[in-house]
């Protein structure tokens, strides 16, 4: 084993980052808990999980003849946990095989811990104004009670003004390109969401707007100084037709959805809730230049490590 490894482990600013992310995931779980929400158990392995549009590995294995993957995000079993809550939340480890092209991100991990709610019953709005309060009472808190780990990093937090800025995807790609998240995010100073997303661009359950065909009913929080995405969701395809119908524009086989689907045949209901990466929420707070420095055990892309 090279030094470099073992060092980490006595390295302060490591120790201050996790110091942090621990009380980022108390501040986070107080919060919700007292809007009502329930903390349910990550899913680890299912035979169903998040098809995800981007060039993702498969993690799989062979069980008593059956397949089970590792769970790259808990989005089907946050609608299906619905059925027994009305709000729910999970601190839930994902796995997503990521090409090692973005190991120089800053942004990836093979394993990270994605902070997932879901709200029955609720619209993209709502799910807008719950992720615009949940960060700036996360900045608040932390400047409250973690004043020290901040002087650590020579951080200052400014509590961001609400409502944060909507910039819609068209216009912000119109301008910029591919590149847009990158570019606008470096140019702010607040933490800002981008709406209407196309349909091409994101997952079958991310609900269409009706009125709109081809744009979602969903949402992207960016954080400003280049840091990124911070979170990302919005409302739910739930009714079986419409679910089968974008499985099928997205060239994936019903079969593989098939207890979701028999689910959702007796009735899921309309919903809408996000997903937030811990350590990238950790990167911002701490103003750190890559994820990997939030973890003590990272994972990642093209390495594989303890
Ligand atoms: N957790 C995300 C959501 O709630 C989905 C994802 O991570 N792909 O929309």
């Amino acid at each position: 084993m090279d030094n470099e490894k073992y060092e980490r482990f006595f390295d302060g600013k490591l120790k201050e980052t996790v110091k942090i992310k621990s009380s980022l995931k108390k501040i986070i779980g107080d919060f919700l808990r007292q809007k009502g929400f329930v903390e349910i158990s990550p899913v680890i392995i299912s035979p169903e999980t998040d098809p995800l549009r981007h060039a993702t590995g498969r993690a799989d294995f062979e069980y008593y003849g059956g397949k089970y993957q590792l769970t790259r995000s808990m989005i089907l079993h946050k609608q299906v946990a619905l059925l027994s809550f009305d709000k729910i939340f999970t601190f839930s480890p994902n796995v997503r095989l990521e090409p090692i092209e973005l190991t120089e991100t800053g942004q990836h991990l093979v394993q990270f811990t994605q902070l997932d709610l879901e709200m029955a019953q609720a619209t993209r709005e709502d799910v807008i104004e719950l992720g615009e309060e949940l960060i700036t009472h996360i900045i608040s808190k932390i400047n409250e009670e973690n004043k020290e780990e901040l002087k650590f990093f020579d951080r200052e937090l400014k509590v961001p003004d609400v409502p944060f800025e909507r910039i819609k995807y068209h216009h912000a790609y119109n301008k910029f390109g591919r590149i847009f998240e990158e570019v606008i995010s470096q140019e702010k100073d607040d933490p800002f969401w981008i709406v209407d997303i196309p349909s091409e661009d994101r997952e079958f359950y991310d609900k269409e707007d009706s009125s709109r065909p081809g744009i979602l009913r969903d949402m992207d929080m960016i954080y400003p100084e280049g840091y990124g995405e911070a979170l990302s969701g919005g409302e739910r395809e739930h009714e079986p037709d419409r679910i089968r119908k974008r499985l099928e524009e997205q060239g994936l086989n019903t079969d593989d959805f098939k207890e979701y689907l028999d689910i959702a045949e007796r009735g899921l209901p309309p919903s809408a809730g996000f997903g937030l990466g811990i350590e990238r929420l950790t990167r911002y707070i701490c103003g750190l230049d890559d994820v990997k420095d939030t973890v003590l055990f990272p994972k990642q892309p093209g390495n594989v490590n303890l």
